[in-house]
């Protein structure tokens, strides 16, 4: 008899009306099916409200009748996902409830400790999966599983850490059909090139997950699955989702070149660092199809540069953005607020290089705090969270030990106002306010000319006698 598993992607309970396209879990399914584990649902629920998601676990669990549950989790979601490890082990308790993920990875401990989620894949999950679920099959012992921590004689055992996986093409496409529609009415398909960022800023917790050491799988297994791509899905549009795309060079352009090489009609974007990007590298990019890059800046103020550890200097980003520029690249821009020091001489520096960028519509975050992360460590230092935090459902918090939440918010929002699509909405309105006021009489009698006869505005039931 094949093993049952379902796959969930909890609840995120975002208001916005997304559909994220995870890749975390067609990882998974597509080394489940490689390993003959055929037997498998999958309900995306990330961007539904809990309530609804009740219901439809309920009926998944009845009909399909699982012997597995993996739970992907992010913080975001980790609330869910406690909430439906409850729900399966109150509706049958022999079923395994696994859980992995960024936030599970960090906080398995806690979460062992305190919810029904019987075993924490921590890190990579791609080989720990299949040792896990053949040690179901087989009940055997967990213990020699590297990689995993799990409920043991009353307490939390943690197995021997697991190495990254080294050869990245030894793993198989995700399993891309899971977002079949997704994929046919978008034309549009997420892809993982490399995984990995050596450069561990003090908010982000990406170093500390996939390592320091950078991971690209090789050119020719990324324009395959490109290939497979377009002619499964008909595709049009790759979005690369690693941290750090561009970070070797000759990398890059070997991949650009095998784009060319094959004729691939596809546009793509990806995001990076400013300070690993040169015109040569880029003029390749454009030539293979690239139509947009989004870079990470945070600050415009040199001191907070230094402070969160993003090792890129002010006249880097001004010459990176400006060779997209010239390049007629689409830019994108990740800025954030409310880091350690922020103050309003860093948030003007901040203003003050968006207007010299003259970027559209920055993407401006308030800084958050999340497990893995040096942000999260100093926050405890200071007294102003504990772990216990993530075992309550609120939201991950901003970084406010300096400033209010109000005070960090509208400095979002004055950086947001010096953009320049922002400054271009904000001349045109002031524009029309001053051509309102200015030619108030002659716009009357222009309007009432209009709509005379139309909506019965009459000459003699106003008088303008003054003109
Ligand atoms: C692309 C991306 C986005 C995109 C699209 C997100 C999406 N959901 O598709 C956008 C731009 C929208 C985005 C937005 C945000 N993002 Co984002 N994003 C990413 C990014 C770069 C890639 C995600 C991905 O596909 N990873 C690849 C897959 C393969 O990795 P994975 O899911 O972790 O799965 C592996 C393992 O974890 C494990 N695994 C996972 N689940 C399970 C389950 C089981 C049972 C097992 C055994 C194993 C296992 O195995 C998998 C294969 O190895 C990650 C960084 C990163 N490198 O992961 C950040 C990241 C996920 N984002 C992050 C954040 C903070 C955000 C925002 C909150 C930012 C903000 N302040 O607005 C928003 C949230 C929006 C939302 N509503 O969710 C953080 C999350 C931190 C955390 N602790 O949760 C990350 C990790 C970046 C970081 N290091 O800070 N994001
Ligand atoms: S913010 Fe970007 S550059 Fe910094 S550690 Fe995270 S992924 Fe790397």
């Amino acid at each position: 008899m094949q093993m049952k598993i379902l796959l969930i992607n909890p609840s995120s309970s975002t208001p916005e009306n997304r559909r994220e396209y995870i890749l975390g879990i067609p990882y998974l399914v597509s080394v489940l099916r490689a390993n003959g584990y055929f037997d498998i649902q999958f309900c995306n629920y990330f961007n539904m409200q809990w309530t609804e998601t009740i219901g439809l676990t309920f009926e998944a669990l009845k009909d399909f009748k699982p012997d597995v549950i993996l739970l992907s989790c992010f913080t975001i979601n980790r609330i869910a996902g406690f909430k439906i490890a409850q729900m399966v082990k109150e509706f049958k308790p022999a079923i395994k409830v696994v859980m992995g993920g960024m936030h599970p990875s960090f906080m398995y401990k806690q979460i062992l400790s305190n919810t029904s989620v019987d075993v924490v894949c921590i890190g990579e999950g791609d080989r720990t999966i299949i040792e896990l679920l053949d040690a179901f099959k087989a009940n055997t012992l967990l213990d020699n599983i590297k990689g995993i921590a799990f409920k043991k004689d009353g307490g939390v055992f943690i197995t021997e850490k697991r190495p990254f996986v080294k050869d990245l093409d030894t793993i198989p496409f995700p399993a891309h059909d899971l977002y079949k529609d997704y994929l046919i009415q978008t034309g549009k398909a997420h892809i993982i090139a490399s995984r990995g960022c050596p450069f561990g800023c003090q908010f982000c917790s990406t170093t500390e997950f996939w390592g320091r050491s950078w991971r690209a799988r090789s050119t020719t297994n990324v324009v395959d699955e490109i290939e497979m791509l377009l002619r499964d899905y008909g595709i049009k549009y790759v979005s690369f989702l690693d941290d750090e795309f561009t970070l070797q060079k000759r990398h890059t352009i070997e991949l650009c070149k095998e784009m060319l090489n094959r004729e691939l009609k596809i546009k793509w974007s990806c995001s990076t660092r400013v300070n690993t990007l040169d015109r040569e590298q880029l003029e390749w990019m454009v030539k293979s199809g690239c139509e947009h890059i989004a870079l990470g800046i945070e600050s415009g103020s040199p001191r907070i540069l230094k402070t969160i550890g993003k090792k890129i200097k002010v006249e880097q980003i001004i010459n990176a953005f400006d060779l997209l520029k010239e390049l007629s690249l689409s830019r994108g821009a990740y800025l954030m607020v409310g880091n350690p020091g922020e103050d309003r001489e860093s948030v003007d520096e901040t203003i003050q290089l968006v207007r010299r960028l003259k970027l559209d519509v920055p993407s401006v975050a308030v800084a958050e705090i999340y497990p893995g992360t040096q942000l999260y460590e100093i926050a405890k230092e200071k007294g102003f969270i504990t772990d216990d935090y993530w075992l309550t459902e609120r939201t991950p918090p901003f970084f406010t030990v300096e400033h209010s939440a109000e005070k960090l918010q509208w400095w979002a929002f004055l950086i947001v106002l010096s953009s320049k699509r922002v400054q271009g909405v904000l001349n045109v309105l002031s524009f029309l306010t001053w051509f309102v006021l200015s030619k108030k009489k002659k716009i009357a009698k222009y309007v009432s000319k209009v709509f005379k006869g139309v909506i019965g505005i009459k000459k003699d039931r106003y008088s303008y006698k003054e003109y």
